[in-house]
């Protein structure tokens, strides 16, 4: 498993309290590996992970850096629910699974339409 990560754009910054406020949005295909990574950020260990339906919203606090992790749901009929998120997003990061060669293809296609996506135009890939 690996990840890409684009930010979009600079995190805003709260001046008063000097704290970082920032929408991460987990993109891939299904069983990628998006949801257990989501839950090593959150420190919530080996739990059991169930398929993501839709999306699901987890807080993340990293020292002032307050992040609003967003794990997508990677199968195909929930894809088009990706956008509607990506002018909200500061980062996006793109899950593939390393360990299933035959996915490749696919999660290729489901990249290219990302990164093809007007609204991701200014991202700059790491
Ligand atoms: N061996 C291995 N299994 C993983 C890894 N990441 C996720 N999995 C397993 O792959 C399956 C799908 O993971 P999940 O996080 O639900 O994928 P998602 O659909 O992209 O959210 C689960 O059974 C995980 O336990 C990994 O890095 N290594
Ligand atoms: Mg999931």
């Amino acid at each position: 498993m690996f990840s890409v990560l684009s930010l979009l754009s600079s995190p805003p910054v709260c001046l008063s309290c000097k704290q970082v406020k920032a929408n991460v949005l987990v993109l891939g295909l299904a069983n990628s590996g998006k949801t257990t990574l989501v839950n090593c950020l959150m420190e919530a260990g080996d739990q059991e992970v169930v398929p993501t339906v839709g999306f699901s919203m987890e807080k993340v606090h990293f020292d002032r850096c307050k992040l609003t992790v967003i794990d997508m749901s990677g199968q195909e009929k929930y894809q088009p629910l990706w956008e509607m998120h990506y002018t909200d997003a500061k980062a996006l990061v793109f899950i593939v699974d390393a360990a299933n060669p035959a996915s490749m293809p696919q999660a290729a296609a489901a990249l290219e339409a990302v990164v093809a996506h007007q609204e991701t135009q200014s991202a700059e890939p790491l």
